[in-house]
């Protein structure tokens, strides 16, 4: 119950922004559920004008017209049923404008609650859709600003469905509820008033085995709830699946996995039968149910007015008393439900609400220092950090000069890449400190710093837009010839303007379109348009040919003037006159220095260069 409470909170905090319209919809909401009540006594006595208009005063035709609504009927349009009245108690045909206006009353009462039934629905979920939004929106910008780190935990295709699906679902429970949750209680208080006010012991008879209603509600509620959280688990599920078999399709189809994705799919979408259907009954069975409850109350009625006999209501009364009774059905139908569907939101929303709480572990500094990057030293200082149990990175101390080329050598694995994520704060490490010119890097915000530093990483990834957009967002906003010589120090203006489509080009989803040589050099002119004072150049050329690489080479050493350079890199070749090479092994740096130094020291290093040129060890000397 508390939960309950806490999750309408969370729900109004998020509607309150659109309360006028929230307003207007409940207020919408309770005249249709007056206005229902109303229909029937509208029915009732139009009934009894037509079939009895007699002799009595119009009051007595009125009767089942609440006293409230009589005051309110102006003097004219009581003269004017009166002279309806009296007509139909002679000929109609003396007044048939007054007759058809009487009659017309009930397409009017009706009218009247269908507008306000559809103004109700409208402006509820008027607020629904933008409150949904809203927390849509806030739900991706929150992900977007949580760490590297939640990222590697958390399945993308989760996440997507937390999005779209989750939030859909909240809105349409949501926009569902809503509904019901005003007009109907009205509608069936309403009812009820005017039944016990009309027919108190008729009422209370019918009503003998209503508390029943209060079980299969009860019993189906729990069990929707369990079943609501599954499904959703289920349907990240799926679509995890889908997003793997979707962006793996290469590898699907080479290695032939179609039957094991299609089965692993098939497998997951079964899942969803069984809790689909407790759903299903949960919303369907009580419905029936109450219906025959209330069938049950009518015969109840009706025994006891053939065997009580006695005081037998009129004709017109006793219409009015079952359309009542039946008028009831439907707001307590949707009152049942209405629980299932808080039910429903709640799983919903309680994952959502969970994201929202997950807070990033790279905190932002409170008061964050100003930080720029040109000129100063770089120094990791005794840096260990480990993703897991076991370090990947331990008794780092490194420090590089302004302006300096470091490269990163070493097996696969060894923490190369790492090194540099601690460097753009993608992760803090557990002891240890990273330093720009003195300064901890966790004391200058991430974006700042980050705006220091242009990365060329190892995975190049493209957005699936246009070749020119890719490489105007190393800093948004440059201008076109900028745009233009970064991609031709990156020797990639040549295979540009050789598209169809040159700078236009769309490079597909994650760069499909593109080869992966030209995706590297879409990338390294990304990073130069950047003219960032760090750079990582992660092996920003594994993947051209030794023709291209060379240029590319002598384009990135021209980028590398005056800009402090982390090159990782496998081809020994292209680090040769680095500054510093520091040797990784097992997360370490086993060796320091210039390359002929470390040649000469003959250790991993000198290994590994010479199992690279084992053809011509000459040339090392
Ligand atoms: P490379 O690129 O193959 O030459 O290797 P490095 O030196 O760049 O290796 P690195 O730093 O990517 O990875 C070092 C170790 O850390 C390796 O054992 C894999 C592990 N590792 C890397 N990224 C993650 C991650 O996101 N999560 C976990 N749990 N482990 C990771
Ligand atoms: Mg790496």
């Amino acid at each position: 119950m508390a939960d309950m409470l806490s999750f309408l909170r969370k729900v109004w905090e998020l509607a309150r922004p659109y309360r006028v319209r929230l307003f207007l919809g409940v207020l919408a909401g309770a005249i249709a559920g007056i206005l229902e009540p109303l229909v029937i006594a509208a029915f009732t006595a139009v009934f009894h004008l037509i079939f009895s208009p007699g002799t009595e005063p119009l009051s007595r035709h009125l009767k089942n017209v609440p006293q409230f609504v009589q005051d309110a009927i102006p003097q004219v349009v009581w003269n004017w049923l009166e002279t309806a009245r009296q007509a139909l108690a002679g000929s109609a045909k003396a007044h048939p404008a007054a007759v058809i206006g009487l009659v017309a009353v009930i397409p009017a009462v009706m009218f009247l609650r269908g507008l306000f039934s559809y103004l109700n629905i409208y402006f509820l979920q008027w607020a629904a859709i933008r409150a949904i939004t809203d927390l849509r929106v806030r739900l991706f910008e929150h992900l977007m600003n949580l760490s590297a780190g939640f990222f590697n935990a958390t399945n993308s295709a989760e996440l997507m469905s937390r999005i779209t699906l989750d939030t859909t679902n909240l809105q349409s429970i949501i926009g569902n509820a809503t509904a019901v949750i005003v007009k109907d209680p009205v509608t069936l208080i309403g009812l009820l008033v005017y039944l016990l006010l009309k027919q108190p012991k008729l009422t209370l008879i019918s009503m003998v085995v209503m508390p029943l209603c209060v079980i299969p509600i009860a019993v189906y509620g729990r069990k929707v709830r369990r079943s609501a959280g599954s499904l959703q688990d289920h349907y990240a599920e799926l679509s995890n699946v889908m997003s793997e078999a979707f962006t793996g399709n290469r590898i699907v189809k080479a290695y032939n996995l179609e039957p094991t994705v299609v089965e692993r799919f098939r497998d997951t979408a079964r899942k969803l039968i069984g809790h689909t259907m407790r759903i299903v009954r949960a919303m369907e069975i009580p419905g029936p149910l109450l219906e025959l409850f209330g069938a049950v109350g009518v015969a109840f009625v009706f025994l006891y007015l053939a065997f009580a006999g006695g005081d037998r209501a009129s004709y017109s009364d006793f219409l009015g008393f079952l359309l009542a009774i039946f008028s009831m059905y439907r707001p307590i139908k949707n009152l049942s439900r209405l629980q299932n569907n808080l039910v429903q939101a709640r799983a919903a929303s309680d994952r959502i609400f969970e994201l929202l709480a997950t807070t990033s572990t790279i905190p932002e500094p409170a008061n964050p220092k100003p930080l720029s990057a040109v000129g100063k030293d770089i120094q990791f200082e005794n840096i260990k950090f480990a993703f897991g149990e076991k370090p990947v990175l331990q008794g780092i101390n490194l420090t590089v000069k302004a302006g300096q080329f470091v490269a990163l050598v070493g097996s696969t694995g060894s923490g190369k890449t790492t090194l540099t994520n601690l460097l753009l704060r993608f992760y803090d490490p557990q002891q240890g400190v990273v330093r720009i010119g003195g300064i901890d890097i966790r004391e200058v915000s991430t974006r700042e710093l980050r705006n220091q530093i242009a990365v060329v990483t190892q995975e190049t990834a493209l957005f699936n837009e246009t070749i020119r957009r890719n490489i105007e967002l190393g800093r948004l906003g440059v201008s076109e010839a900028e745009i233009i010589a970064a991609a031709q120090h990156a020797h990639a203006h040549g295979f540009i303007m050789e598209k169809p489509q040159g700078y236009e080009t769309v490079v597909g989803e994650r760069g499909v379109a593109v080869s992966g040589g030209q995706r590297q050099r879409i990338a390294i002119a990304r990073a130069i348009t950047r003219n960032a004072p760090i750079l990582i150049l992660d092996e920003a050329t594994n993947s051209l040919d030794a023709e291209s690489e060379s240029i590319v080479q002598a384009a990135l050493e021209e980028l590398m003037q005056g800009r402090t350079t982390f090159c990782i890199a496998h081809r020994l070749s292209t680090i040769q006159r680095a500054d510093v090479i520091a040797v990784f092994e097992q997360g370490r740096i086993v060796e320091l220095g210039r390359h002929a130094e470390l040649l000469n020291r003959n250790g991993v290093y000198r290994r590994l260069y010479e199992m690279q040129f084992r053809t011509e060890p000459e040339e090392a000397k």
